[in-house]
């Protein structure tokens, strides 16, 4: 069983075996939660971004896809690098933003992590209303299957820690 945890808070802070990165498809930076790891894990995750691109994801990594890195100075072992859809009006993007939850998880299970730390994907730059965003992000854990023990949503106000709340009680 996957215990799902919420905490208000900063995720390049947590102490876990992995935390996501809410990255673009680029895998080479940018605002929000990427920037924030990039600047406080140095300069070893950019440069295993680069190793990708110029290896397996030579186009960049996939919406909903996810892949890992070390996470240089970061109190974690790992990056797990997934790259949230664009919020869109007209079209639903519902299952890429599981997917990034779901193939982060699997990513996870290959590296053996127990216990990930998840930002709210999709929810900052990428304009995904958070409480929609909450719903498929607890529905794509509770239903995935890993041996992940612990899922930690990290929140980082507390709209977004309300939200989460709301659906894992
Ligand atoms: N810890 C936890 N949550 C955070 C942190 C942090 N340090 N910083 C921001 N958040 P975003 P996206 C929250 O924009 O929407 C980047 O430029 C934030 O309040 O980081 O998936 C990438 O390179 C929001 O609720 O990710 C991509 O181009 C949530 O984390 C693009 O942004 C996600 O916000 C990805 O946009």
């Amino acid at each position: 069983m996957t215990r799902l945890t919420l905490v208000r808070g900063d995720i390049t802070e947590q102490s876990v075996d992995a935390v996501v990165n809410a990255a673009n498809s680029s895998l080479l930076g940018g605002g929000g939660v990427d920037g924030a790891i990039h600047r406080r894990g140095g300069p070893d995750i950019l440069a295993a971004c680069r190793d990708l691109r110029a290896s397996h994801y030579g186009g960049g990594l996939p919406t909903g896809a996810a892949v890992a890195t070390t996470a240089g100075r970061l109190p974690a072992r790992w990056v797990i690098h997934t790259v949230g859809p664009v919020w869109s009006a007209h079209e639903d993007r519902s299952a890429l933003l599981a997917s990034c939850y779901v193939r982060s998880l699997a990513v996870a299970d290959e590296l053996g992590a127990a216990t990930v730390a998840f930002p709210a994907i999709s929810t900052g730059v990428y304009r995904w209303p958070m409480e929609d965003a909450a719903r498929i992000a607890v529905e794509a854990v509770r239903g995935a299957e890993t041996a992940v023990g612990e899922v930690r949503f990290v929140l980082f106000d507390d709209a977004a820690y309300r939200a989460f709340a709301a659906r894992l009680n």
